[in-house]
């Protein structure tokens, strides 16, 4: 039932650390950590968060529920994390994304992801999958979606190279945004 995903840009950096751009599932993810396109409040209804929340389980949504009674509604900069239900990976780090349309959007995109490294480094993770965050219900054209995730995940690996994060892979579900990701990463590959 299940397609593999299949890999069709790879970088190798310092160490042997990777950057992988895949089509696929990112519920059926084999890393130690997805990280979900979601909103402040974690309330995961629709596109990728309901696809998380349906295949993992309640524990997913619930664990959200407890994190924004302890902390509040999470911001760009700070993502929160929950365990994975009956996922293949270990943890969900749930990450903002701005609406298209509130301003600021770039600069709020490239926060966004960095927080997800910043919390990868917290947990000690080694392998993480991102979602083409904002791109869907949030509007965020996906070919400037494409250039800034493809120079956020470059610089973090130029800037980290003892990192312990050493696989780190872009996701993403239909073939018309695989190909703005693909033309926009072979366009780095000079
Ligand atoms: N695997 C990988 N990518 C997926 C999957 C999947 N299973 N399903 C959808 N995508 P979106 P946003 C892609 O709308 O724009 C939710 O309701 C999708 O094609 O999930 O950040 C949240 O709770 C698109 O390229 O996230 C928030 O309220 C990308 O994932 C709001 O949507 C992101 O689309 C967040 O909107």
């Amino acid at each position: 039932m299940d397609t593999p995903a299949k890999v069709y840009f790879e970088a190798l950096f310092h160490e042997g650390n990777q950057l992988q751009l895949v089509q696929g599932d990112l519920t059926h993810e084999n890393v130690d950590a997805i990280v979900n396109a979601a909103n402040s409040h974690l309330q995961h209804g629709g596109g990728v968060a309901g696809a998380i929340s349906r295949a993992g389980g309640n524990i997913i949504q619930q664990e959200s529920n407890a994190w924004i009674q302890k902390h509040g509604p999470i911001t760009h900069t700070r993502p929160a994390f929950t365990s994975a239900g009956s996922l293949p990976c270990r943890y969900i780090i749930h990450a903002v994304g701005p609406i298209w349309g509130e301003g600021d959007e770039e600069l709020k995109l490239r926060e966004t992801i960095r927080g997800c490294f910043i919390l990868a480094g917290e947990l000690a993770i080694h392998s993480i999958s991102f979602p083409a965050i904002s791109t869907g219900i949030y509007r965020f054209p996906c070919g400037k979606a494409a250039q800034v995730f493809k120079e956020e995940l470059f610089r973090f690996f130029k800037k980290n190279p003892q990192t312990g994060l050493h696989l780190v892979r872009m996701v993403v579900f239909d073939a018309q945004t695989l190909q703005t990701f693909l033309e926009e990463f072979h366009r780095t590959d000079e």
